[in-house]
């Protein structure tokens, strides 16, 4: 799936802005027919929920609409015109004018789109829709993030020659020791002659090829490296015999990814993740992407010396996934198949357990929708250097019966689209080593665990022992890499405590420094992703307090204590196992002595830093 750019024979027009907004039910029937009755105006990119101060437009269930006239411009005529909504969530659809169209050629035209928030058992992430008192329908859903909805991305209006470049695939690799590899696969609109020029950083052509597949070689190739971004630049042309018919062009980063026995390798060498689950989210915005957001949380990754995070729970913008290529930060890419657990439901409503793979609940139809959404998904991202392994899903109810059928598929599915990465899902903490189901069939065992808080809470002695418990089990049990993919404590800022007291900004650091003490002590740790990058809002529950604060920032992105701890650990470690002496470079340099007492203030030789 290519992303709409300007190029010698594309146009772009961005539609973000102020849209006309309604609530479905304030309209009359078929709405997109004629100007919206409104006063209201939404901003897009943005979740529409909290723009407004009202509560009704904050719950509403169902569908909303959007409009704006837009205007196509003059030169397309004769071109393939298209629209591209980086996001609509979670289903829409889109009329020009008064026809439900994709394509439309003319001058002012107005464009409406139908927003639909609801979920249910078989729609990725699910939930459940009852009737409240009211007559009103009542959203319900078993992940712990507000279901936030919208046009929470760009929109986009574009032109393409006819006859065009439809996709294209890379993958790269690296053999003889330097050489770098770089495959690639074009699909085209018709059979029409293609080549292919790959330039390094300086401007440099270094390799080119002719037709719709080929392998070019790179002499002595500056590899993509964590904290070391290199990115070449593919030029791909489509001719007629005479004249270039469609031009476009990708960045790619030659590197590649393994495990191998207990070791997550990027580039032949050992890899060690330091940094969060994050969220998209923000104060008026909601899930709405945001330049200046997506700035400053890098600079903060950057200021923690975390070299990673996992898209938490669902596709992230490619923006995000573009500033990472370009900063050499470490993706893990998860669907949005979260909540896929009716044992969670069962904990946090205290309705009776209902099993969660049957007909009734998640079914066929939602094995279906999840992996139309993985096709979606390896499609957008599979050209990221900085994607490194798919997250197929958080916290499936791994443990019960008919996770395997439901789950080995979509795995083997996962695989078949990229053999190229490594491929995981999250474990929940009722998910053992004993009962586990899935645990064989991924390349890295992701635990997201919670001990000293929702366990043996406020008590990191028997935290400590428990967890370390656990954690050897399954190293024991599997032989595979182990990474915590989850692990945090809720933290009001302000909150201070000399005792090991939950919600204090001291216990959320002792908490961690519990966590990292276990994890040196098992030698096929290759990660630690701490439970959350920033506070964010959730739906209202007796446990969140004006959402979910596990956050080692504010949701306004003010550092807690826990912030410099980690700080001064993960500053010294430089995507090195803790103890390792292994840079990312391969360069054999003395390890840091006690990663856990020095912030590292300057960068070790060989650590290459941006
Ligand atoms: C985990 C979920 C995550 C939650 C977190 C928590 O994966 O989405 O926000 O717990 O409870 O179970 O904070």
């Amino acid at each position: 799936m290519l992303k709409p750019l300007a190029t010698a024979t594309r146009e772009l027009v961005n539609l973000d802005g102020l849209w006309l907004f309604a609530l479905d039910g304030t309209l009359g029937p078929e709405p997109w027919k004629a100007r919206l009755e409104t006063r209201l105006e939404a901003a897009v990119p943005a979740s529409y929920n909290d723009l407004f101060a009202e509560q009704t437009i904050r719950d509403h269930v169902g569908l909303v609409w959007y409009q704006r006239t837009i205007r196509v411009p003059r030169g397309w005529s004769d071109q393939r015109i298209a629209l591209r909504f980086d996001a609509a969530t979670h289903a829409a659809a889109v009329y020009v004018d008064e026809t439900l169209v994709a394509e439309h050629v003319g001058g002012y035209t107005r464009l409406t789109v139908a927003v639909d928030n609801r979920l249910t058992n078989v729609t990725i992430p699910p939930g459940k829709l009852t009737v409240g008192a009211d007559g009103q329908e009542r959203q319900t859903y078993f992940h712990d993030f507000y279901n936030y909805a919208g046009l929470a991305r760009s929109v986009w209006l574009y032109s393409t020659p006819r006859s065009h470049l439809a996709d294209v695939t890379v993958t790269t690799d690296v053999v003889d020791g330097g050489t770098g590899l770089v495959s690639y696969r074009l699909a085209t609109s018709d059979p029409a002659p293609a080549s292919v020029r790959l330039i390094d950083e300086t401007g440099a052509t270094v390799a080119t090829g002719e037709g719709h597949s080929g392998t070019l070689r790179v002499n002595d190739a500056v590899l993509w490296r964590p904290g070391a971004a290199y990115l070449y630049r593919l030029e791909v042309e489509i001719h007629d015999g005479w004249h270039v018919v469609d031009a476009y062009e990708l960045p790619v980063g030659i590197r590649t990814v393994a495990v191998q026995g207990e070791q997550f390798l990027i580039n032949g060498e050992p890899f060690y993740f330091t940094g969060f689950g994050k969220h998209e989210d923000s104060a008026v915005r909601g899930k709405g992407h945001d330049n200046a957001y997506l700035v400053h949380d890098f600079r903060l990754l950057d200021w923690t010396g975390a070299n990673s995070f996992r898209t938490s729970h669902y596709p992230y913008a490619e923006e995000v996934i573009e500033f990472a290529d370009r900063h050499g930060i470490v993706v893990i890419d998860e669907t949005a198949a979260v909540g896929l657990n009716l044992a969670v439901e069962a904990g946090l409503t205290g309705a009776p357990p209902r099993p969660t793979f049957s007909p009734e609940t998640i079914n066929d139809q939602t094995q279906a929708a999840h992996a139309q959404h993985l096709r979606e998904l390896i499609d957008r991202d599979k050209n990221h250097p900085s994607v490194v392994m798919w997250c197929v899903a958080n916290e499936p109810s791994s443990n019960e019966d008919g996770a395997r059928e439901y789950f080995e598929p979509l795995i083997e599915l996962t695989r078949e689209l990229d053999p190229t990465r490594p491929v995981t899902t999250t474990a929940v903490i009722f998910a053992t080593c004993e009962n586990d189901r899935l645990a064989d069939l991924v390349d890295v065992i992701s635990l997201n665990r919670y001990y000293g808080w929702y366990v043996a809470t406020g008590d990191l002695e028997t935290a400590e022992q428990l967890l370390e418990a656990d954690l050897r089990g399954w190293a024991a049990k599997y032989g595979k890499p182990i990474m915590m993919s989850e692990y945090g404590a809720d933290t009001i800022v302000g909150l201070h405590s000399v005792l090991d007291t939950p919600w204090t900004e001291e216990f959320q650091a002792g908490f961690l420094a519990m966590n990292h003490r276990v994890f040196d002590r098992i030698p096929s740790f290759v990660g630690e992703h701490v439970w959350n990058f920033a506070d964010f809002g959730t739906g209202p529950a007796i446990h969140r307090v004006d959402g979910n604060k596990k956050g080692v920032f504010t949701r306004d992105r003010r550092p807690k204590t826990a912030a410099f701890a980690l700080r001064q650990r993960w500053q010294g470690l430089h995507g090195r196992k803790p103890g390792s002496t292994t840079a990312l470079d391969g360069q054999q340099e003395t390890a840091l002595p006690g990663f856990t007492q020095e912030p590292a203030l300057s960068t070790p030789a060989g650590a290459q830093r941006p």
